[in-house]
């Protein structure tokens, strides 16, 4: 027992703790349940009596011993960790700023054009992207034969199914709903297959408006337009009505405001012309409402419809319609206070 006694004492002496992973060895080889101390210990209870006193002793202060080896490693270890953590976190350095986030500027603009039209009694509607040939075409007076139910123009999913060209659908799908008065706008992503550039994309997004009533005229339209950008852009915006065609209106329009920039002198924005094309007009074809079941000889109505885009590229000078769409937080983060 002695000569054991002796053998572990030099174990645990030789035994070199360099890591922390060494400490749960030591600890794991002599003072675990398992461990070797341990095991002198059981056989300590059937050594006999007279042996029992020194032999204890020395036991105690094997075991002393192995403890504080153990407790010093272990000290030693998890504050050089803790030490090491430390170092990594400064306490005093300010807090990193994040940006936070804004709108879009797509979504400010079509807020702030939303807000106008709700002022004058306009409700906000929408639909569905995916479209039928009937509400996105057939309804709204679109010949068989017309270009843009080509595969060239429109995004086919199936036969008669596409992306929405325009949110004129989303008309369709009211006016069959809804008994006039209607007055209603309706912001929106359209699609259209055309080559990505500075001034096209793919898809867009789009303002529709329209109202429905009896003796509504082309004077109506006229001043609601009219007040509409001098909401948007200021009191001192002119407009001026050009004639024009779409399929769903007759007569039809496209209505210019004066340059912001030049405010009518000429520019390179408005191509030295003084003028800005902004949005397009009509009153809506008798056929359109016929199809919808809206009887043309008791009511009458207008509609129009803006690219967002156009609009927000003259408010914030935006020069390529792609950075609206690149996430870049160089671009996006210019309309945090807005
Ligand atoms: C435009 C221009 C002119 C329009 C017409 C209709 C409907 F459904 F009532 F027939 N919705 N939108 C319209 C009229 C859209 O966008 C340039």
């Amino acid at each position: 027992m002695k000569e054991r006694l002796e053998a572990l004492l030099n174990k645990i002496e030789s035994f070199e703790i360099k890591a922390i992973e060494q400490t749960e060895q030591f600890r794991l080889q002599f003072l675990s349940k398992k461990g070797e101390l341990n095991d002198l210990f059981e056989e300590f209870k059937s050594i006999p009596n007279e042996y029992k006193r020194e032999i204890g002793q020395k036991l105690n202060v094997l075991k002393n011993k192995a403890q504080e080896k153990f407790d010093e490693a272990n000290n030693k270890f998890s504050s050089d960790k803790l030490k090491n953590t430390k170092s990594e976190i400064e306490l005093t350095l300010p807090s990193e700023v994040d940006f936070a986030g804004s709108r879009h500027p797509l979504a400010i603009v079509e807020n702030e054009i939303v807000e106008i039209f709700k002022r004058l009694g306009f409700v906000y509607e929408d639909g569905p992207e995916i479209e039928d040939d009937w509400h996105n075409f057939s309804a709204l007076n679109f010949p068989e034969n017309h270009p843009a139910r080509d595969m060239q123009d429109t995004f086919f999913i199936a036969e008669e199914i596409a992306l929405r060209t325009h949110t004129s659908s989303v008309q369709v799908r009211l006016m069959e709903n809804q008994n006039p008065p209607i007055r209603a706008i309706m912001p929106g992503r359209v699609y259209r297959n055309e080559a990505i550039s500075a001034r096209a994309n793919c898809f867009f997004h789009q303002i529709e408006g329209i109202y429905i009533d009896e003796k509504v005229s082309f004077a109506d339209l006229k001043q609601t337009l009219f007040y509409f950008v001098q909401q948007l852009f200021g009191n001192d915006i002119n407009v001026r009505f050009r004639p024009s065609y779409f399929p769903f209106t007759e007569p039809s329009a496209e209505m210019d405001i004066s340059c912001l920039l030049c405010k009518g002198k000429g520019c390179n924005v408005c191509k030295y012309t003084g003028w800005l094309e902004i949005l397009g007009c009509g009153m809506i074809d008798p056929n359109v409402l016929k199809a919808s079941n809206i009887d043309p000889e008791k009511y009458t109505g207008f509609a129009f419809g803006m690219g967002i885009e156009r609009i927000a590229m003259l408010k914030f000078e935006v020069k390529d319609l792609r950075t609206y769409f690149s996430n870049d937080t160089r671009f996006l983060k210019q309309f945090e206070s807005i």
